[in-house]
């Protein structure tokens, strides 16, 4: 296999985050990709940040660890307030408490950050209390150096082909879930996009993969983000911090694409 690179971008305006982007490619793609991840910071709809910042790093290529894509299932809900109360049944479900799925909906909608303003990561969310566990609560935790393969790329492609699906914003959410899913100790992860003009989100959970929401804010809402639910007793923040942000994950293969469901309520 050919020398792999991470290409990361971050784009801040005023330093509130405005947009990231994460890829794994080998180094004749980089140049394009780098082209494509700047043209998306200058252009995206939360505004036009006064920063943006490109790190590319080899990949020793024994560090890289294969695996594959979660399932994905969409749940049909007619607005953000049926959306919501999906996940959040979803987060229960899949080992939640009531207290922290209930807070962690309500730091989202309402900016996790100080200042009610967006995190520039995750929170991390101790899965049965709702305490915060992350160490800074403006930048949260990012989760960084993952990609689908190729091959995964045009199999995902192909299984969403005609349902108006596959974009961008899913491939990227689909493999940094993807990545949560293998933390230690992760009991879910719940989040919605923070672009005022996508309104989609999901609940990640080792029971059921990728479990999206089309509606889990309403349209022009510039809040969103994501918290990651860990079980207390195994919980170990540098080795969490670690693994999310330095480990290189490739997703070589995908996983099943579920009939859609509908909310019961
Ligand atoms: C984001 O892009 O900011 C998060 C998007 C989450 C939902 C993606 C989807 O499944 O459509």
């Amino acid at each position: 296999m050919s020398q792999l690179f991470s290409i990361r971008m971050r784009a801040a305006q005023s330093s509130e985050h405005i947009s990231g982007a994460e890829r794994i490619a080998p180094a004749q793609d980089l140049a394009a990709i780098a082209t494509a991840m700047i043209s998306r910071a200058l252009g995206h709809s939360r505004g036009t940040p006064d920063a943006i910042r490109l790190a590319i790093d080899a990949l020793p290529p024994a560090a890289i660890k294969n695996a594959p894509l979660p399932d994905i299932t969409t749940v049909l809900v007619p607005d953000h307030h049926a959306g919501r109360a999906a996940a959040r049944a979803e987060l229960l479900r899949a080992g939640v408490s009531d207290a922290a799925a209930t807070a962690a909906i309500e730091a989202l909608a309402s900016g996790a950050a100080p200042g009610r303003h967006v995190m520039r990561g995750a929170m991390l969310v101790d899965a049965d209390s709702g305490e915060r566990l992350e160490n800074d609560a403006a930048r949260g935790l990012r989760v960084s150096r993952m990609d689908l393969s190729p091959d995964a790329h045009s199999a995902l492609t192909a299984a969403l082909h005609g349902s108006g699906r596959d974009t961008t914003h899913l491939r990227e959410a689909l493999a940094l879930a993807g990545k949560v899913l293998l933390s230690p100790g992760i009991v879910a992860e719940l989040c919605w996009s923070d672009d005022p003009d996508y309104t989609a989100g999901y609940v990640a959970s080792p029971l059921r993969g990728y479990v999206r929401f089309p509606h889990l804010k309403a349209k022009g809402d510039k809040l969103g983000g994501r918290a990651f639910f860990y079980q207390r007793s195994t919980f170990n923040l540098a080795e969490i911090t670690a693994f999310l942000q330095e480990e290189p994950v490739l997703f070589s293969q995908i996983g099943r694409i579920h009939a859609d469901e509908v909310f019961a309520g």
